[in-house]
Formats: structure tokens, C-alpha cells, sequence
């Protein structure tokens, strides 16, 4: 069964997110008279994050959550599994390794985005080489506990390599296809990049929806419709996660969500 959520943020607001982190309880209250499953929650770091409280928090709305969104930490301070300087490397690694401890407290997976973005040009075989190591404790980290990591593929004016669903599956061959691994397919992205969906299968663990222009769905040019089809015909059993930007407004993402969702189970 496709699982419904849409992204909050806990703690520094998020152009993502239709709520200030200040006002997180309206957010989990929209979320469930608007019939979403669950919260996807960007955390940047775990000062002042109650993880406990969060879950409590959740669970009073009957809401679960799909995954920790980790992206915020790249552009507040610099982290990237791709640093060259050790130091960056191992908070990047230390900051993941707290995801998913809160990840088993809150039953989600961890997604990866932008702390797999690189400061340096690199070629895509060096690029790859890197973030494999990188990774490698994550990993390890990751499969102890029972959580899965979820990489975005990110289009190329974000990311300089894996931007494509088909890049995404050829790294996971590379690093041996460990089932703590999955891909995450942001239609935004896979808009300027791909040509079909259906070639990720099982690898594919979360989806991202906006609109060509990063929209609330309905307000770019993409056949919402028809992704929907094609993801419940392919078998997808994750979640479609809400990642769009608060236009035309905000007020649009809170009222259009829930009729928007309603009508997409319908199909
Ligand atoms: C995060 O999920 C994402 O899609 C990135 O474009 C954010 O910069
Ligand atoms: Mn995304």
C-alpha cells in the first residue's frame, strides 16, 4: 500500500514546509484532518530535539513518520558525505548515525539528499568511489539498528553526479545493492532527468511530489495522475511524500492537500 505524507520541519523553518518549526503541533493537526498518513521531518540537528517528545507527538495524531529529512545540515554547516577535510567527514557521518537513532524511535527510514553534494568537482568515478566510503559506516550503522537510508537522485543544477533514477540504480550495483538501501525518486528532479519510473523496482523507497516548477501539484505541468497510475501499477509500497514549495501559497498547500490525496487513492 502506497502511504501518504507530507514535509514538516521540527526545528529551522523549511521552505518545504507549509508550517513554521515553531508551530509543528498545527502541522501534525493538518496532516491528519487532511488524511495524510504520516509526517516527513527535516531535523538538521538533534540540539534541542526531543525526539521522545516528537513521537509522542505523532502518535497523539494517529500520525507515523515516513522519514527523517537530513538535508537542512548541508547548507547551514557545510556537511557533505563528499568533504575532503576529515573532520567535516566525521560530523557528516556523526550526524547521520544520530538520524537514525531517532529513526528507530520514530519507525522511519533516513533520507539523503543534499549532504551527498560535493564542494569540489569530481569525475563520476572518484565521486562515486567517494560516497561509497562515505557511506560505509553509515551503512554498517544503519543496518545494526534496522533502518534503511534512502539516496536522492538530485537533478543537475543541484548535484554534479547521480541525478538520474538510472544513475541511482548503477551506484546501488556498485556498492553491492545492500538492503538498507533505497532510492529516492523526487518527480521534481526526475522531471528534467528521467525517462521512466518503472526501472527502479523494489530499490525505489520514496517518492517526492511538486510540480515542474517545484509547485503544489496542479500549478506546473506534470501528469500527477498518471505518475500515481504508474507507481501502484509498478508495486511501489512506499510512501509519496508532499515536497513541494509553498506556491502558489501556503494557503493553497494547506487547503488542496487533503482533496488532492483523496482523489489520487481513488484512482
Ligand atoms: C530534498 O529532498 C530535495 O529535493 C532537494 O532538492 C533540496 O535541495
Ligand atoms: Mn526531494
Amino acid at each position: 500500500m502506497i502511504t501518504f505524507s507530507a514535509t514538516l520541519t521540527c526545528q529551522y523553518d523549511a521552505p518545504f514546509s507549509p508550517f513554521s518549526a515553531a508551530d509543528l503541533n498545527s502541522g501534525l493537526a493538518w496532516l491528519k484532518a487532511s488524511g495524510f498518513d504520516a509526517a516527513e521531518l527535516c531535523i538538521a540537528d538533534y540540539q534541542g530535539i526531543d525526539i521522545a517528545r516528537i513521537a509522542d507527538a505523532l502518535a497523539s495524531h494517529g500520525l507515523g513518520c515516513t522519514t527523517i529529512a537530513s538535508g537542512q545540515a548541508r547548507k547551514r554547516e557545510g556537511l557533505s558525505l563528499l568533504a575532503q577535510d576529515p573532520e567535516i567527514l566525521r560530523r557528516t557521518r556523526q550526524r547521520i548515525f544520530e538520524h537514525i537513532d531517532a529513526a528507530v524511535v520514530l519507525g522511519s527510514h533516513v533520507t539523503i539528499g543534499s549532504l551527498r553534494v560535493a564542494d569540489t568537482g569530481l569525475s563520476a568515478t572518484r565521486y562515486c568511489q567517494l560516497l561509497a566510503q562515505g557511506l560505509a559506516p553509515c551503512l554498517d550503522y544503519a543496518h545494526a539498528r534496522g533502518v534503511t537510508l534512502i539516496i536522492e537522485a538530485l537533478n543537475r543544477y543541484e548535484a554534479e553526479h547521480l541525478n538520474s533514477a538510472e544513475d541511482m540504480m548503477q551506484f546501488l550495483d556498485l556498492i553491492g545493492s545492500p538492503p538498507q538501501v533505497g532510492i529516492l525518486w523526487d518527480v521534481f528532479h526526475g522531471n528534467i532527468e528521467d525517462r521512466d519510473i518503472t526501472l527502479m523496482g523494489s530499490r525505489l523507497r520514496h517518492v517526492h511530489f511538486a510540480d515542474s516548477n517545484r509547485a503544489f501539484p496542479g500549478y506546473g505541468h506534470l501528469p500527477f495522475d498518471d505518475i500515481y497510475c504508474q507507481l501502484r501499477q509498478s508495486h511501489y509500497q512506499g510512501a509519496i511524500s508532499l515536497e513541494c514549495l509553498c506556491r502558489p501559497s501556503t494557503q493553497t498547500v494547506i487547503n488542496e492537500s487533503g482533496p488532492f490525496i483523496q482523489r489520487l487513492r481513488q484512482l
